[in-house]
Order: C-alpha cells, then structure tokens, then sequence
C-alpha cells in the first residue's frame, strides 16, 4: 500500500490550480471521484483563514483534496485533466486571478505520484497543450487545512455569481466537453 493510498483503496490527491471554486467544479463531475474539498495546502502557518490566504503572506496556496477510486481514474488520467483546465504556464497567476495562493502546484503524497506528475507533465510539455514551458511546483504534501464552509460547492450554490458565470462556467462547459466520456453522468462505459 502506498502512501497515498487508504485500505479501502481510495488514493488521494492534492491539487492548487488556481481559485479552488473552479477546480472544485470541475472535478466533482468526474467518474472515480469521491470527494473534492477546497483547502489550504503549502504554507507555513496551520488553520489560515480566506483572508489570511488572500493577502499572499501565508504561502498556502487555494487547493483541492480530491478523493478517488484508482480503479476508475488513475492519478496519471486526473493529473492529465488539472493540467488541461488550468493553465499550468502562468506563474501565480490564473486568468485575473494573481498572487502565489493561485499558483499551480502538485502537492504529492508519495513517491508514486511524484514520478507520475513527473511523467505526465513531460508527455503534456512534449505534446505542446500549452505553448509554453509548464511553472507547476512539484512538492511533497504535508499539510491540508480546509476552506470555511461557504467555499465548499460554491459553484453549484451561486450559479447566478458574476464569478461563476464568467470564470467557472466556461471552464466547466470546456471540461465537459472535452472529457465527456469521463463524467459521471455519461452512460457507463460498455464492456
Ligand atoms: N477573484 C475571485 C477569486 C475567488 S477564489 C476563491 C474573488 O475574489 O472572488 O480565490
């Protein structure tokens, strides 16, 4: 068993691509992921608050911890899909959305997953997705603390926020279409 990996054979992942409403979103549709919830990771200070965060100061990035079934969806094919809906290329930055809370970054539980994001990230670089060299920050995980409440399903309970119409609605609509075989409310796969 390795480290990322529970008995019940749930592995986790931990994931910053910018404000975590978005990645949220994106990943709950997913098939093989059982639980998304937006948090702090990579700083210096335990428990920090939104507004802590916002002010750059802590060093926590905005991520989500993503609970899945390997079975379903190797950590390989949910890296694949983050760098495809975030952009990967933008130092601390996403969209309007600036400062390091918004960097991209790979928080690996164990060894496996780093060489995997390893992995991945060459074979996206080879494949030119993005036109320039990828920033993502590769670093072990050590802690993750969880956003306050209102952050948690924020798309689905604002859908009528400018934020959400403008900046996550797109993302989304974007994500399903590309990865429309691999949502959760696609007819399951035929054997
Ligand atoms: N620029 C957005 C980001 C939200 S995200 C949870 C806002 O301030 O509403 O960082």
């Amino acid at each position: 068993m390795s480290g990322a990996t529970s008995s019940g054979g749930r592995e986790v992942a931990t994931l910053g691509g910018g404000c975590f409403w978005c990645t949220e979103a994106v990943f709950s549709e997913l098939r093989g992921v059982e639980r998304v919830e937006p948090g702090y990771a990579g700083g210096t200070r335990p428990n920090p608050s939104y507004e802590e965060v916002c002010t750059g100061r802590t060093g926590h990035a905005e991520v989500v911890q993503v609970t899945f079934d390997p079975k379903l969806l190797s950590y390989h094919d949910l890296l694949t899909i983050f760098f495809t809906v975030h952009d990967p290329t933008t130092l601390n930055r996403q969209g309007a959305d600036v400062g390091t809370q918004y960097r991209s970054v790979v928080l690996y539980h164990d060894a496996a997953q780093k060489a995997t994001a390893e992995r991945v990230i060459a074979e996206l670089e080879g494949e030119k997705i993005w036109r320039k060299k990828f920033v993502t920050e590769l670093v072990p995980f050590t802690a993750f603390y969880p956003a306050e409440e209102y952050h948690h399903d924020y798309f689905r309970r604002n859908p009528s926020g400018g934020y959400c119409q403008f900046v996550i609605a797109p993302k989304v609509a974007k994500f399903r279409s590309h990865f429309a075989e691999r949502l959760k409310s696609a007819p399951a796969a035929r054997a």
